[in-house]
């Protein structure tokens, strides 16, 4: 039988993140924050410094590293759940697995320079993420022949290059990223046939928790309204083979998931 799906909780430490920038920038808060996702049922807790949302600021490494390292340390000390650093920088992910961080969340998948090599030293779990362009430009006009494909097509290229740097085949996690560098369409495409990037014999991540395309299927709902439609989005990635679900609302989320569970693996 398949393992039950897990809750990733976003613990942002940043002015602007898309969905809850500024809430949580002092690592006090970001720490108790932590623990509240715990006690809501987060199975593992993802603490990012720097917004990955379109048009989001570039973050210094010296600011991202001030930003994130605290939590991960504080966190780690009172926390037995897995904390992941969501950073594409090798030195904030080193010092991160240094802290105590057991995860690497990558949106560029360790395409920057130094980040297989550090990746390959740090022997933690490592999500790589799909995306096309970057958040500046990501959303300008993407265009795919074969949306699902090509994405299967780059975890390939990624898997082999991660295998070929000393990584064990075994930490990796893929994820299609929806909503970088894909339209309303492409996403839904994505959703609709995950299942089909099951081909690898890895788990699945996805993070639908209050994008945009949640909103516009909403009829262009603001972000703080989109809960319900992040979770019924959740539910259906997971009855399309997604493993991990990346939430902001993990209290909601985790009864939905409970529901699903109790049918599908009691
Ligand atoms: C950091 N971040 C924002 N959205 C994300 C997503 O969809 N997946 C992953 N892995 N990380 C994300």
């Amino acid at each position: 039988m398949a393992a039950e799906p897990k809750i990733m909780a976003v613990l942002n430490v940043t002015p602007d993140s898309f969905a809850d920038g500024g809430c949580y920038f002092a690592t006090d808060d970001a720490v108790k924050q932590g623990l509240v996702l715990i006690e809501q049922g987060a199975d593992i807790i993802d603490v990012g410094g720097e917004s990955t949302r379109p048009g989001a600021a570039i973050v210094s490494l010296e600011d991202e590293i001030a930003r994130v390292i605290p939590v991960v340390r504080e966190l780690a000390k009172i926390v037995d759940i897995p904390i992941s650093i969501d950073t594409s920088k090798p030195e904030v992910m080193t010092l991160a697995v240094q802290a105590g961080a057991s995860m690497i969340n990558d949106v560029c998948a360790l395409g920057a320079d130094g980040a297989l090599d550090a990746a390959a030293e740090l022997q933690v779990d490592i999500c790589l993420m799909h995306k096309q362009g970057n958040p500046r430009n990501m959303q300008d006009n993407p265009v795919y022949d074969d949306v699902v494909g090509e994405i299967a097509d780059f975890f390939a290229g990624r898997v082999e290059a991660c295998i070929a740097a000393g990584i064990d085949k075994n930490r990796l996690i893929l994820d299609p990223g929806f909503g970088f560098g894909k339209t309303y369409r492409h996403n839904v495409e994505i959703l609709r046939r995950l299942k089909e990037l099951k081909i690898f014999n890895l788990p699945l991540l996805v993070g639908l928790s209050r994008k945009s395309m949640i909103g516009q299927m909403l009829g262009n709902r603001a972000v703080e309204s989109r809960i319900i439609g992040s979770v019924s989005a959740a539910i259906m990635a997971v009855q399309n083979g997604a493993n991990i679900v990346r939430v902001h609302d993990v209290l909601q989320t985790k009864d939905a998931l409970t529901i699903l569970n109790k049918v599908e693996y009691d």
